[in-house]
């Protein structure tokens, strides 16, 4: 098919000429028995990329036993960790090496534009880097001598891990998922979203050719309730993680609850900036609008709250507005865009319909937004849109997932901080100030696993991240802790002498 109005890549061409891909697993390519599949479309042209096989759920559980054999069996486990580590970063390389051809096949499936697809595959490429030589320094038995006995525990990795990924970051995300578990010497199902399991299945092939052993990095394909049932029903599903919505993570955790699986949940969000009226308003205003713009508001720490002191609420909404209607939607391989689309036609009715219910709600439409049209393509592509008025408005609440941010002056300080934790999400949120002390009163005050200043959307490898409250649980990721959480220990005591 043709998908672009660009040439793509050779190598993407080649990858998506083969029409049907199947999931990756046991080092093969496996299709559905009864030849299901589910077509992985383009958002940004409306057409098709390719079919990927639709697994159920035998086949799912043949991917886990593969998962679990390998764990048991292909030495992965129990290898010394200079030599997991070489294969690790043998992987590293291979993903750099194909960064465009990465970047372009994410940036076609999830309408990511295409610097910033690019972009995310230097973060996978990090990441699994950063967990590799961490696990390198981390001690695998710690001894003690205590009342005449000697104690020594020891780390292990736990098994056949499973993660379930979305949309919105689909390779960045495996990248700040699996990286620890592998680097730990685990063994991974990946389960990749319908609608962007393209750059899951390239990396399983890539992981054959650089000689990890087979069965270690495995990906399955098909309809998440098939799936996601499949792995929390497995009891060879040592830990699960989750990253998507509060609905669906519910279902999930409560799955695993039933079987005492271990979960990590990573959530949406509803994050506030609190804009003090000693910023440089220009400028705040431009990064705000840059933050919300950023791959089309797909972005679960997205400040969506915008909290602006009364003394500058006027003069920053002007700027905001500006701002926004300069943003150039497009695209996504275009070099001009700076918006895509967003991921599917249902992604759009949501945006839009956020949209319209907030104002029934009685909310202020200060940037009308809704559907745009990008000439030459029929993707879902909408506009940057505020709204504005009480935060106890459905668009004020609850996640959009897209460009469109709601606006509300504050007071003082106190009322500002009690705004920003009027949510049930806790996942991030930022203050704007040029005070540094009542920045960090309020960075400290709001009730969420990540405070910026001065900043939003500011990642790296050491600084944890994760919600709390609505936005996750289970302990977040790209830390220390993190790696810690895929190795289960045993303490061995006895009697000295
Ligand atoms: O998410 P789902 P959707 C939010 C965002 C978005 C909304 C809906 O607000 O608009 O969720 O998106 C798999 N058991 N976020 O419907 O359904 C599914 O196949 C197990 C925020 O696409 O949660 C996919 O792989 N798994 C979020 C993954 O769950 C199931 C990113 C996420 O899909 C399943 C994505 C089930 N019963 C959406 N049903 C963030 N935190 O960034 C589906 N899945």
């Amino acid at each position: 098919s043709t998908v672009a109005s660009k040439p793509l890549l050779p190598e993407v061409a080649a990858f998506l000429q083969r029409g049907t891909l199947g999931s990756f697993f046991g080092g093969q390519e496996v299709f559905s028995q009864q030849g299901n599949t589910i077509a992985t479309l383009d958002p940004g042209s409306g057409e098709t990329l390719a079919e990927v096989a639709e697994l159920n759920s035998d086949e799912v559980n043949r991917a886990v036993d593969v998962a679990d054999e390998a764990f048991r069996k292909s030495g992965w486990a129990t290898m010394p960790v200079n030599e997991r580590a070489a294969l690790l970063h043998r992987l590293a390389d291979a993903v750099e090496k194909n960064k465009e051809v990465i970047g372009q096949l994410e940036a076609l499936d999830a309408g990511k534009v295409e610097a910033q697809a690019q972009g995310d595959v230097q973060n996978f490429v990090d990441t699994l880097r950063y967990f590799t030589d961490m696990a390198q320094h981390m001690s695998p038995r710690t001894t003690l001598a205590v009342r005449g006995h000697e104690a020594w525990t020891v780390r292990k990795p736990w098994g056949a891990c499973a993660f379930i990924f979305p949309w919105n970051f689909p390779f960045l995300l495996i990248g700040w998922g699996i990286t620890p578990a592998l680097a730990a010497g685990n063994t991974v199902v990946i389960k990749p979203a319908e609608d962007t399991p393209l750059s899951a299945i390239f990396l399983a092939q890539l992981a054959k050719e650089v000689g990890i052993p087979d069965g270690v990095i495995n990906v399955v394909t098909g309809r998440g309730e098939v799936t996601g049932a499949a792995f929390t029903a497995n009891p060879k599903i040592k830990r699960m993680s989750f990253t998507g919505s509060p609905e669906v993570g519910r279902l999930v955790a409560q799955a695993c609850g039933q079987n005492l699986v271990p979960v990590k949940l990573e959530l949406g969000g509803k994050g506030a900036a609190v804009v003090f009226d000693d910023v440089d308003v220009p400028e705040t205003a431009a990064k705000l609008a840059a933050a919300i713009t950023f791959h089309s508001g797909q972005v679960c720490c997205d400040a969506t709250r915008w909290l602006v002191h009364k003394n500058i609420y006027d003069e920053f909404v002007n700027q905001c507005v500006d701002r926004l209607k300069q943003v150039q939607v497009g695209y996504q391989l275009d070099g001009a865009t700076q918006m895509g689309p967003v991921v599917n036609a249902k992604q759009r009715e949501r945006v839009l319909g956020y949209l319209q219910r907030g104002q029934e709600e009685g909310a202020e439409c200060v940037l009308a937004g809704g559907p745009a049209e990008v000439e030459g393509y029929q993707g879902h592509y909408v506009k940057p849109a505020l709204l504005a008025g009480s935060l106890d408005n459905v668009a004020a609440r609850e996640e959009i997932f897209g460009p469109v941010a709601y606006l509300a002056p504050f007071d003082d300080e106190s009322q500002a901080i009690e705004m920003a934790n009027q949510t049930d999400y806790g996942l991030a949120n930022s203050v704007w100030t040029a005070d540094l002390g009542r920045a960090a009163r309020v960075a400290e005050s709001m009730v969420a696993g990540n405070s910026w200043i001065n900043a939003h959307n500011v990642f790296a490898h050491g600084v944890p991240y994760g919600g709390v409250n609505k936005s996750g649980m289970g302990g977040g990721v790209l830390s220390v802790e993190t790696l810690l959480d895929y190795y289960r220990s045993t303490s061995v005591v006895r009697p000295l002498g």
